[in-house]
């Protein structure tokens, strides 16, 4: 018994322990939101007419609108590679989409690298993924072993947003018994909560905004969740009462993507509403971004990707052209940012990591960041620009971008040659002066080949090549295999 009484004693000096420090702890709770695929134009603080998002509206409205905000890469993968360590990605080798391969321990953001969770975590935050992770799948690459306490969510790209869906593969399983139809079908597999088989009973975009609604409110310590929406990323997937509110729209594959985008907004209102009800909205950093611009129909493979708007931009997903890679960029923290502001200076995804971890004075060891605080420029604060340039890699260089406050320099996607534009008067690129600037050709240049002298090759197959290289390594083996088995044939000798 006085074992039993000690041991309540000591649960609940530790609970007064706990909760006392939670009521000093006057750091700020960090959430930062990303839509996947979302085009520039696509919202209605970005200028879309026939796309409602009021509650991302009042977020800007009531923040700091980063005109000027961008990825790291103009797509999935990479883009959150280098978000999350705060790191250019191509610092440690990644251009490219890691594959979904479970038993491959070599393919995922690599374990050298910290993730801005790892680092808040050690801080003392309590740390969320809920959504898209799509950083390896291998055991060692999760979530969970990658600083965040807590998992919601899918491991690869992408997911299919109804359960039936899923549910209906669980049918043919238990029907033929086997998994070969699967292959290749990850948008379907069952979704995780840390590291069980988990449900969801609900569009998805609506299952995620209401886990991380009860995310925020549960956290009894300073928290830091990343609500990684996979919306409005392809399948194009929505609620049949929103695809009618949208019937106005013609384009019928633009009036789904609306859908898609009007839940994720009212999924992000869930999740403010959850904070205010909690008393904690006025003290949480809250950051909206997309990983990247909306599909294009401007590339040969994709001629029919035409229901999103990067507008006022050129190109989309993929592109290092404006329209993948500068995207819609948002902060809003009633208790320390000034509302109703913009700031004009290119930022860029890395300076969330950095802004978080210098916020919730996660600074533990690790490689530095490229990302820097953004909390003095936007507050006037710090005098000067947050970088002198940004720098963007694809395929060990044979794409690449710089881009200074004042000019960018690139090489795009379908070649032939480098483009040269000077943004601060036409930031739509729309003329390239190459052959008139060549001694600010020379210094750009010059700026990108110091900035990749310090990265590694780039040492990952596309997600695709991967696949290819992945079968034919199971036919030789299987060949050799048989080959061996051939060789040793018992034969009986009478
Ligand atoms: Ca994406």
């Amino acid at each position: 018994m006085m074992n039993r009484l000690h041991w309540l004693a000591s649960c609940l000096l530790l609970f007064a322990l706990t909760a006392s420090a939670s009521a000093d702890d006057a750091r700020p709770n960090l959430l930062v939101i990303m839509a996947d695929d979302l085009g520039y134009g696509d919202l209605g603080f970005t200028g879309a007419p026939d796309i409602e998002t009021p509650r991302l509206d009042a977020l800007a409205a009531n923040g700091v609108e980063f005109t000027n905000g961008y990825v790291t890469h103009p797509y999935c993968g990479p883009s959150r590679c280098g978000f999350i360590t705060g790191r250019y990605q191509a610092r440690f080798g990644v251009d490219v989409n890691f594959p979904n391969s479970p038993f491959d321990r070599h393919i995922g953001l690599p374990t050298t690298e910290t993730t801005f969770a790892t680092r808040l975590q050690k801080a003392g935050y309590r740390t969320g993924l809920i959504g898209k992770w799509h950083l390896g799948t291998a055991a060692h690459f999760h979530p969970n072993r990658r600083g965040f306490d807590y998992f919601y969510g899918f491991l690869h790209g992408g997911h299919d947003y109804f359960p039936k869906d899923v549910t209906e593969v669980y049918e043919l399983l238990k029907k033929d018994g086997t998994t070969n139809h699967l292959a290749g079908n990850d948008y379907k597999k069952a979704i995780h909560r840390n590291d069980q088989v988990a449900t969801f009973d609900e569009y998805l975009t609506t299952a995620l905004s209401r886990d991380a609604a009860t995310f925020v409110k549960d956290s009894d310590k300073p928290f830091c969740l990343f609500l990684s929406y996979n919306a409005p990323h392809s399948p194009l997937q929505a609620p049949k009462e929103l695809i009618e509110k949208y019937s106005h729209i013609e384009h019928p594959k633009r009036r789904v993507y609306a859908a898609m985008i009007d839940s994720m907004d009212s999924g992000i209102g869930m999740v403010v509403d959850a904070l205010e009800e909690a008393g904690k909205l006025d003290n949480t950093l809250i950051f909206f971004l997309s990983d990247n611009g909306g599909v294009t129909p401007m590339f040969p493979w994709s001629p029919n990707a035409d229901w999103p708007r990067n507008d006022p931009y050129r190109g989309g997903k993929v592109a290092l052209l404006e329209g993948g890679i500068h995207v819609p960029f948002i902060a809003h923290w009633p208790k320390g940012l000034p509302a109703g502001v913009t700031y004009d200076q290119p930022v860029i995804s890395l300076d969330i990591a950095a802004t978080f971890v210098a916020l919730g004075e996660g600074d533990t060891p690790g490689k530095p960041m490229d990302g820097v605080n953004l909390l003095p420029f936007v507050t006037g604060q710090a005098d000067g620009v947050p970088h002198e340039a940004l720098f963007w890699r694809k395929y060990n260089g044979q794409q690449w971008a710089i881009r200074t406050p004042t000019a960018k320099y690139l090489m795009p996607t379908l070649g032939p040659r480098p483009e040269l534009y000077l943004l601060d008067s036409d930031p739509y690129e729309t003329t390239d002066v190459r052959d008139n600037e060549p001694e600010l050709r020379a210094k750009l240049s010059e700026m990108w080949n110091a900035w990749n002298a310090e990265n590694q090759a780039a040492v990952y197959p596309e997600a695709h090549e991967y696949q290819k290289i992945r079968m034919q390594m199971f036919e030789d083996l299987n060949q050799r295999l048989r080959e061996e088995a051939e060789a040793k044939h018992p034969k009986v000798i009478d």
